[in-house]
This record gives structure tokens, C-alpha cells and sequence, in this order.
């Protein structure tokens, strides 16, 4: 593998993040940081009902994920794997896609996320009833900013995880093995090229547990809410029931 692919890999990549990453000026992200929600906005967050806030945060993840599914298509090689691996991957995958994107729109300096065009704190997932869960989500967005990573980085990670040769019932995981490998290279590369310390990659390869533990959580936690609120569940958006259902069913998330 020479350098010149190495480089055509990355240039791939960085640019399908950048035309899906939502948020593609950071300028406009740095100044919303300064919009929080005040108190009163959270205590009317946390009066909503659990399925009301449940239908919003659906509607949120699903929106995110259109842009997910969106960056995958643009990565070289992606669309030319067959059909039932592209589907098993973006399920599988992108919910910790949208954790690692998480940290862009994420503050460390006083604990608070993009949520509906304020930032906030955890204390606005209350009504929620998932305290773990959002706990465990607001921890990894701490631990993943302290990494400081650069766009370039955020993409090639993103592209690496999404392209997880391991995900159960893949067809021709030695395709995506090969495309996760090259990734990685780059990865390696972009890492070096910024001077950062040696071990930054295996840094950020350390999140994926906690990264796959959130995941199981999200769905265990879906999984009751559904037994609890069967209506409100069969009205979730469309691409969220479809990424997060746990029957095998073969649904394509990029039709969506
Ligand atoms: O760019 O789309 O604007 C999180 C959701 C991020 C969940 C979104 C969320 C994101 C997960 C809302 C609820 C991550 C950005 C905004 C909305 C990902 C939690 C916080 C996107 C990056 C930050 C900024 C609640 C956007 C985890 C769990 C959900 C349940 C349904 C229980």
C-alpha cells in the first residue's frame, strides 16, 4: 500500500465527513456554545412527560443518523460492498458514529451538549428516566475530548468504525477488513503528521468498549420503553425504528 492511496483514502474521507458533518462551519458551533438553556428551559425539559422527551430525543438521533448514512455512502468502497453488509454495518455502527461526532458539539469546559440549538447538561435527560445511560454518554464525551481531535482525525475514526470487519452476520468481512486497514493507516498517518503522541491512537481505540456498552444500554433501555409505551414506540421515526429495531429484519436504512 503506498503513500500516494494513503493519501487518496484520507482525502475520501475527510471530505465525506465534512459535507455530512451538519455543523461544517466550527465557527457556528463555537458561538452556540454560548448559548445554554437557562434554568427555566430545563426545568420545562424536565416537566415533559417520558414519552414526549423520548419522541424528541428519537427525532434528534434520527435526524443525526440521515447525515451518518450519508457520510457512509461517500466513502470510497462502502457502496460497492453488497447490500446486506451495508445495512449490517450502518446498523451496527452508527450510533457510536454519532458518539464520536458527539464531541463536536460537545462542551468540557462546564459538562453540556447540542441539543435543539442550546447547550445543555445532563440534567435536561431527566424526564428521560436513563440516568446510566446519559451518564455514561456524558463521560465519554469528556474522556473523547480530552483527546483533541482534529476534523481529519474525527473523520478517519468515525470511517474506521463504521467499516468494523467484526459485526456479526457480515458477508464478506475480509472486504471491510481491508477498507478498515487502510483507514487506519491513514489514521496513523494524520496522527503523526500533527505531532501528537504516539499512543493517540490507541487512546482512542480504548472508547470503544465503553462506546459498545452505551450502545447495549440504548437498546435495553428502548427495548423497555417499548414494553411500556407500545404506541408511542410504533410512532418513532421511521429511520430510528429501523436502525435500533432488535428483530432481523431486513430493512435498509439508507432508503429512509
Ligand atoms: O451532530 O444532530 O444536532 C444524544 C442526542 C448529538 C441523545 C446531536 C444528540 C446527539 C446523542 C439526543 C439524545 C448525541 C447532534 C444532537 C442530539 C450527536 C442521548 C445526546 C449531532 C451529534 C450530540 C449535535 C439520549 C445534532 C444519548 C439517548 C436517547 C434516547 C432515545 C433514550
Amino acid at each position: 500500500i503506498s503513500v500516494l492511496e494513503i493519501d487518496r483514502v484520507a482525502q475520501n474521507v475527510v471530505k465525506s465527513h465534512l459535507e455530512t458533518c451538519q455543523y461544517t462551519i466550527s465557527e457556528e458551533l463555537k458561538r452556540l456554545v454560548w448559548s445554554l438553556y437557562s434554568p427555566e428551559e430545563v426545568r420545562a425539559l424536565q416537566s415533559k412527560s417520558c414519552e414526549a422527551m423520548w419522541q424528541q430525543c428519537s427525532l434528534q438521533i434520527s435526524n443525526a443518523i440521515q447525515y451518518v448514512v450519508e457520510f457512509a455512502k461517500r466513502i470510497d468502497g462502502f457502496m460497492e460492498l453488497c447490500q446486506n453488509d451495508q445495512i449490517i454495518l450502518l446498523k451496527a455502527g452508527c450510533l457510536e458514529v454519532l458518539l464520536i461526532r458527539m464531541i463536536r458539539a460537545f462542551n468540557p469546559l462546564n459538562n453540556t451538549v447540542l441539543f435543539e440549538g442550546k447547550f445543555g447538561g445532563v440534567q435536561m435527560f431527566k424526564s428521560l428516566g436513563c440516568d446510566d445511560l446519559i451518564g455514561a454518554v456524558f463521560e465519554l464525551g469528556r474522556t473523547l475530548c480530552r483527546l483533541q481531535l482534529s476534523d481529519e482525525e474525527l473523520a478517519l475514526f468515525t470511517a474506521a468504525v463504521l467499516l468494523s470487519p467484526d459485526r456479526p452476520w457480515l458477508t464478506e468481512s475480509k472486504k471491510v477488513q481491508k477498507l478498515q486497514d487502510k483507514i487506519y493507516v491513514a489514521l496513523q498517518h494524520e496522527i503523526q503528521k500533527k505531532h501528537s503522541a504516539e499512543d493517540k491512537l490507541s487512546k482512542m481505540v480504548s472508547k470503544l468498549p465503553l462506546m459498545k456498552t452505551i450502545c447495549n444500554l440504548h437498546l435495553d433501555k428502548l427495548e423497555f420503553f417499548r414494553l411500556l409505551h407500545p404506541e408511542t414506540a410504533m410512532n418513532f421515526p421511521p429511520l430510528y425504528k429501523e436502525v435500533f429495531n432488535s428483530e432481523l429484519q431486513y430493512s435498509d436504512p439508507r432508503e429512509s
